[in-house]
């Protein structure tokens, strides 16, 4: 699977962001590598809060991205070279300058008020002590109708209420939509958040937002979803799913459990800050014994949420090439799908711009905020904030050492890595020893040797801190 997070990926009209067209001009360049299926990154009808992760159009295309029709040619053309392409559902939340929420916040007794989760203030202030992933509260107070509505993530991003049929009737007459254009399934963003807590307790620990998902309820959700849509097509999902581990992740991805097909988890990328081998080892056996004959994983070490793993996970100075190489041959042997987040077949790297004004991540922005009005020294807040910021993996994608990369003829909307004249897509089709065909040859690997995908997983290196020896047979 192919990650293309289309706005850093190539621009075409000269905007400064990537568009559609861009990936149509370059589906080539994906094809040649092997590359089974792509991942579109969402590009709805969105005002680009968090970068289109909060729609206001399921049903439009925004326009830095193009239009539907090119939307359309683009998904026959990546058919027409055997290839699947899935989009990105994004039905947690919407924006909030979706009209449904415009509807749902005008009034209490708005026939949408409980499309969205809004409750009255307790105690004069917030129902309950939870916070979101990039606010200090999940609660936002609307002045409008005196109550407030939650949002798991950002305040531009409310929650949908799953628990009205109306939402989840309108949720699957969308995804007909799409899938009757040809896609070939879904990513689905944060799906385990739907169902959210009876009676919204306060949380014990609020820092720990595990309490965002795998709540009471969700598996309900997601097999009538399965009954309601998926199952009427011949189609790929995979559920990104926050929070869980192997025994809860088989519920969301059991073969007889008529929900999700696959799905990523976070125990790497959300809980192990640098490279720990062991630690590495441990949950890719808790894993594949977790899932074992019944169920499927992804293989991932970044992608748009998540630092460039050559940078996080390798050494993006003197051992670049080795380290990316190394990071590859471990994630495409090992049982699941493996995904390349875009650029990473070239060894892109992570960057470190002066200001916070270079940063353009709603997280990393609203977290140097909070920081900072609590008193903390910005310079050693930014600091902190620089190695895990999502902006690390959203530069543009090198194509060569011309001006910004050969990205944009225009000012890219996020600055490209000032290391582009070295690492470059030009430079590794050049090269024979270049991580592109290093790629090639461990994703032909991997198609002509079955035992790769479906043969078991032995670690012979038990307790090796240097070394992973995982052999199938
Ligand atoms: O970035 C993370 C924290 O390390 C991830 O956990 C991520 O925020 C989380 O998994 C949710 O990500 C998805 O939903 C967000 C959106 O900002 C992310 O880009 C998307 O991948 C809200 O839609
Ligand atoms: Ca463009």
């Amino acid at each position: 699977m192919y990650q293309v997070y289309w706005r850093s990926f190539y621009d075409t009209n000269g905007d400064g962001y990537g568009d559609l067209q861009g990936v149509i001009e370059k589906l080539d360049y994906i094809a040649n590598l092997g590359v089974d299926v792509i991942w579109l990154n969402p590009c709805y009808g969105s005002p680009d809060v968090d970068n289109g992760y909060d729609i206001s159009d399921y049903y439009g295309v925004m326009e830095k991205a193009g239009d539907l029709d090119t939307l359309e040619r683009l998904i026959n053309e990546v058919h027409q070279r055997d290839m699947k392409i899935i989009m990105d559902l994004v039905v947690n939340h919407t924006s909030d300058q979706h009209p449904w929420f415009l509807e749902s916040a005008s009034s209490k007794d708005n026939p949408k008020r409980d499309w969205y989760i809004w409750k009255d203030p307790k105690d004069g202030v917030v129902p309950n002590n939870w916070r979101s992933y990039f606010t200090p509260s999940v609660w936002e107070f609307d002045d409008q109708t005196g109550q407030y509505y939650m949002h798991s993530f950002a305040v531009e991003q409310p929650d949908l209420n799953w628990e009205s049929p109306e939402v989840r009737h309108a949720i699957y007459d969308m995804m007909h939509f799409w899938l009757k254009k040809g896609i070939d399934g879904f990513r689905m963003d944060v799906i385990n958040l739907l169902a959210k807590i009876e009676g919204f307790p306060d949380a014990d620990d609020p820092y720990d937002i595990s309490y965002l998902g795998n709540n009471p309820g969700i598996h309900e959700y997601l097999q009538e979803m399965n009954e309601k849509v998926l199952s009427h097509y011949d189609v790929m999902t995979v559920g990104e799913i926050p929070f869980v581990t192997p025994e809860d992740g088989l519920l969301y991805v059991g073969e007889d459990r008529n929900e999700l097909n696959t799905l990523f988890h976070f125990e790497v990328a959300d809980n192990m800050p640098t490279w720990d081998m062991l630690r590495y080892k441990e949950i890719q056996e808790r894993w594949y014994e977790g899932l074992k004959g019944k169920g499927w994983n992804s293989q991932f070490l970044n992608n748009h949420d998540h630092t460039r793993q050559v940078t996080r996970y390798g050494n993006d100075q003197q051992y670049r090439k080795q380290s990316a190489k190394l990071l590859a041959t471990l994630l495409h042997t090992l049982p699941g799908m493996p995904y390349i987040y875009q650029g990473e077949e070239i060894g892109m790297t992570g960057v470190r711009f002066s200001s916070i004004d270079d940063y353009q991540d709603i997280a990393m922005k609203n977290k140097y905020k909070e920081e900072v009005e609590k008193g903390r020294d910005p310079e050693e807040v930014f600091e902190s904030l620089l190695l895990l910021s999502r902006d690390n993996s959203r530069t543009p994608v090198q194509w060569n050492d011309s001006h910004n990369a050969g990205f944009t003829t225009g000012t890219p909307w996020m600055k490209v890595n000032p290391n582009y004249k070295e690492i470059n897509v030009k430079e590794a089709l050049q090269n024979r020893n270049s991580i592109y065909y290093y790629y090639k040859k461990l994703i032909q690997l991997r198609k002509e040797n079955e035992v790769i995908v479906y043969g078991d997983f032995v670690d012979h290196s038990k307790n090796d801190e240097n070394l992973a020896v995982i052999k199938n047979w």
